[in-house]
This record gives structure tokens, sequence and C-alpha cells, in this order.
């Protein structure tokens, strides 16, 4: 099992509060809104979620095992949900009797989350999305937009896990030429096995000078320096924490992509309804 960063009850904080205006701010970056951008990542289309998916009904449940409840987490993503058109709930049960609950409330798509993995149960067809994997693919598909299209272009992707995965698995599609690096080479090693056509590369240092394009999916922290970045560098960064040094903030903050929670979540919708 990977790694998975555990969000805190601050990082979610005014992410509810602000998805109006980050949604403004993704139209401008990348010309889709995040549900414009959810739906390009899973099927490359651009349908009105509203007419498309009004009737879906969406349950979220609390999960108390391991860490434990996050709180706001299950609100952030009902709010998120609601966002993008669809009709939310949060289970007033939590674990088992939540989903219990859910099921009763016949709810189409149910999320839930411990601390090992977030899913989307399409409850019609089992369908389950998961969130790593979709992350990555919402988050490369951000990138092709703001790129203006990814097709032969180098981009640099730090993190060869899940998020990763998910990423090159829509870069590829979209014709870019992936530069992976991992702080574990084997982990770089077997992605390659599933996607042949990447290139491992071992100096990141001179890779991230000479590219423009950064795909930050690791959890590591200031691997992107003010060297490393010039008028044209476009970063899009589902990691957590974001691996950008505070220095960087101000060249970079108008071409880069990084949340917590939305573009996955989004991405995660409507991949268990696809
Ligand atoms: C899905 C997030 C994105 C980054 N890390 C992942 C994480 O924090 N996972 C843990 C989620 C636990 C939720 C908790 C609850 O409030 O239901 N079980």
């Amino acid at each position: 099992m990977y790694k998975v960063t555990l969000l805190k009850s601050k990082d979610i904080v005014g992410i509810s509060e602000k998805l109006v205006q980050y949604d403004k701010e993704l139209c401008e970056k990348t010309g889709k809104s995040l549900s414009g951008i959810a739906m390009y990542a899973v099927s490359r289309e651009n349908r009105n979620s509203e007419s498309y998916f009004k009737d879906i009904l969406v349950g979220v449940v609390p999960v108390t095992c391991g860490n434990g409840i996050i709180n706001g987490f299950a609100e952030t993503v009902n709010c998120i949900v609601e966002s993008i058109g669809f009709k939310c709930f949060i289970t007033k049960n939590k674990d088992v009797s939540g989903l219990e609950e859910a099921y009763k409330k016949k709810a189409k798509v149910i999320f839930i989350a411990d601390d090992d993995k977030f899913i989307a149960i399409n409850t019609c067809n089992n369908k389950v999305a998961e969130n790593s994997f979709n992350t990555g693919r919402g988050y490369a598909a951000a990138f092709d937009l703001m790129s203006e299209g990814l097709k032969g272009k180098n981009v640099v992707l730090m993190g060869a896990g899940p998020v990763g995965f998910g990423a090159v698995s829509f870069m590829i599609e979209s014709g870019a030429r992936i530069l992976v690096y991992d702080i574990l080479k084997q982990k770089a090693e077997s992605l390659k096995k599933s996607f042949p056509e990447v290139e491992i590369i071992t100096d990141l240092n001179r890779a991230l000078k000479d590219n423009n394009l950064i795909f930050d999916a690791t959890y590591a922290k200031n691997i992107i320096a003010k060297e490393h970045i010039d008028d044209n560098t476009l970063i899009s960064a589902p990691g957590i924490p974001l691996g950008l040094r505070e220095e960087c903030f101000p060249i970079i903050k108008d071409r880069l992509i990084h949340d917590v929670l939305e573009i996955g979540v989004a991405t995660m919708l409507f991949d268990s309804l696809s």
C-alpha cells in the first residue's frame, strides 16, 4: 500500500467557501471549469453537467477508523459535489451504518474514505473510482488544457506513485514525452513497465532547469526552487504538501494548478459515472 498524505482539518478549512472563486481561477488558467476539466479527464467530452447528471444523488459517508474523521472532510466533499451540479448528502451515521443509510437513501454514487483509500462507488453498476488515480488524470487534463496541448512536449513528472500513474495514463494519450523521476528508482521502473514510452531520469535538477512543464506528484517539500522556473514554466501539482519553495509563488502563481481535494473529487465522480 502506498503512503497517502493524510489531510489535516487545517488543509481543508475554507475550501467550500472558495469554490466559486477557485472555479473562476481554473477557467482563467485552463479555459474550463472544475466540472469541464473532470469531464475532459474522464471522457474528453464536454457535456453540460446540469442536464447530463442533474438527477443523480450522491452520498458521502464519514469513516471513523484509523486516524478517524477529519473535521470538514465529508462536508468539503459534499460541497465540491454540489458545486458541480449534483444533489448530495452526508449520511447521519458513520462507517457501515452510514453505508447502509446511503444505500437505503438510494444514492447512485457513494464517496467513502479511510486512511488508505478514498473511493466513489457507483451503486448501479458497481464501478469504483479511486482518488489517487483520478487525481492524477484530472491534474493531467488540466495541464493539457493550460499548456494548450501536451502533444510532442516534454513533461518532467516527479513521483511514480498512484497519482503519477493516473497522470501518465492521460498524458501518454495526449502525446506528451514523459521524463519520470522518483527518489525510489524501482518505482520509476515499475511505472515504465506499464508505460514503456516514459523515460526515467536521474538528474532531476538538470531536468527541471531544462524543461518548462513540471508535474509534481510527490509529497516532497521544497523540491522546486527559483532556479528551476522561468516565465514559460507551467506546473501541475496534485502532490500534498505542494513541492514549491515559497520564493517561487510570486513568479508562478498564475501558471500553477494545486488544490487538496477539488480536482480529485470531481474527476472521481465523473469516472464513477462513465
Ligand atoms: C483524500 C485525501 C487527499 C490526500 N490525502 C487523502 C486523505 O487525507 N485521506 C484520508 C481521508 C480520511 C477521511 C476520514 C473521514 O473524515 O471520513 N476517514
